[in-house]
């Protein structure tokens, strides 16, 4: 299948690209290196480098000899991306072109407006491209669980029937999120499912938590087509950096209470789920939506997880719990579905002892490189 993978220099985007060249697929990426420049800026690059998007497609070719085809430039160009379709002509298109910190959403109005120009900017492009140039390509678009926010109710897969004064109608799954960031995947399914309604757009939708891990069979073939692994408060997720600090002999920063659920999965999951929703595209005119997660904890449950396999490793952990910089509820109900996944054949790779021993071996082997300061700065929501 040609596939369009935007964002495929990130955290996600680029193991995505190698797990699909290595399946057969024509994979194109492209990417502005918005994700290394505002880390540049904001002092928090990651564990260790990596090489850039031209070179790690070389260093593929040479490794795997599957080639990926690379473009340097920003969706938001509306020049740019409606030349890149028109070229290439996608037959799926994966957007993962985001903005995708919260906390880095709700440091300053410059970054606020950062991310929600890029965020919907780039939705609206990719909506307009396909529509242009490509109407019956698939899109796949990393969407959040955020999005629901932590309703006192069970969480459905994207949808729910209501019934009202007698009548009944099928909506979108309420949504009410707690970042900036959040918010702005809200209307990017907004925006998409106008689209759909309007224009007949295949989409899906992946609703994913938090996303843990840093190998993956094809980063595992050479050192330098490792995924970027933050651990500082902006682009790092927690169980991420959990584990740094627990190698750097910092306390483990569990906000609040640390009573938060999400759900969570293993980076090889990311790559599965969205190679299924692919393989098994929506129809023409449809939303589709799935919730990308394969088990839930609490904040308290990780790094207590963390800590014990940290202890035995002989780290010194300790686990401090601190102001809370968010504005988030830290005792909450939490049940959300996720069976239209498995059902599609996922087979999940959970946070076993083995999976937290295997990060670990990695992160001790950059443990020279960690520097505190990037690991708490207190971006406050309020
Ligand atoms: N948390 C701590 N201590 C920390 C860091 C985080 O207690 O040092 C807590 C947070 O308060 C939150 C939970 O851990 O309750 C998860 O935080 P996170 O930073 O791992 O994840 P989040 O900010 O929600 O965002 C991440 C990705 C984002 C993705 C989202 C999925 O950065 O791109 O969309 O996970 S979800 O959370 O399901 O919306």
């Amino acid at each position: 299948m040609r596939v369009l993978i935007l964002g495929g220099d990130g955290y996600l985007g680029w193991p995505t690209a190698m797990h699909l060249s290595a399946r057969g697929h024509q994979v194109t990426v492209v990417d502005n290196y918005l994700r290394r420049r505002l880390a540049m800026e904001e002092d928090v690059e990651p564990l260790y480098e990596v090489p850039n998007l031209y070179e790690r497609c070389r260093i593929w070719y040479t490794v795997s000899g599957y080639k990926i085809k690379s473009y340097i430039g920003d969706v938001i160009d509306w020049n740019f991306i409606n030349e890149v379709f028109e070229t290439f002509a996608p037959e799926a298109v994966i957007h993962y072109a985001e903005q995708p910190s919260a906390p880095y959403s709700m440091m300053n109005h410059r970054a606020a407006s950062l991310t929600l120009m890029n965020n919907l900017q780039s939705t609206l492009n990719v909506a307009w491209a396909v529509h242009k140039n490509v109407p019956d390509c698939h899109i796949i678009k990393l969407g959040t669980m955020g999005e629901y926010g932590t309703p006192n109710i069970d969480i459905e897969e994207g949808w729910i029937e209501i019934e009202h004064k007698g009548r009944k109608d099928r909506f979108l799954f309420p949504r009410q999120a707690s970042s900036l960031y959040h918010t702005t995947k809200i209307q990017d399914t907004d925006l998409l499912w106008f689209y759909v309604r309007t224009w007949g757009l295949r989409v899906t939708d992946l609703m994913q938590g938090p996303v843990y891990g840093l190998s993956t069979p094809e980063t595992e073939l050479d050192d330098r087509l490792a995924t970027f692994f933050n651990y500082d408060e902006l682009f790092g997720t927690v169980v991420n950096r959990f584990i740094t600090q627990a190698v750097a002999g910092y306390p483990l920063t569990v906000y609040g209470k640390g009573g938060q659920t999400r759900g969570y999965l293993n980076i090889r999951d990311t790559l599965a789920c969205v190679e299924l929703a692919m393989l098994h595209p929506a129809r023409s005119g449809e939303l589709r939506v799935f919730n990308q997660i394969t088990e839930t904890f609490t904040v308290n449950e990780l790094a207590e997880k963390v800590a014990r396999i940290g202890k035995e490793r002989g780290h010194n952990v300790v686990i401090k719990n601190v102001e809370n910089p968010r504005v988030e509820q830290e005792e909450h109900y939490y049940n959300p579905t996720y069976t239209g996944l498995k059902d599609l054949g996922l087979k999940p790779h959970y946070l076993t002892e083995e999976v937290l021993h295997g990060m670990f071996e990695k992160v001790e082997k950059y443990a020279g490189n960690i520097q505190k300061h990037k690991i708490f700065r207190g971006v406050k929501w309020g």
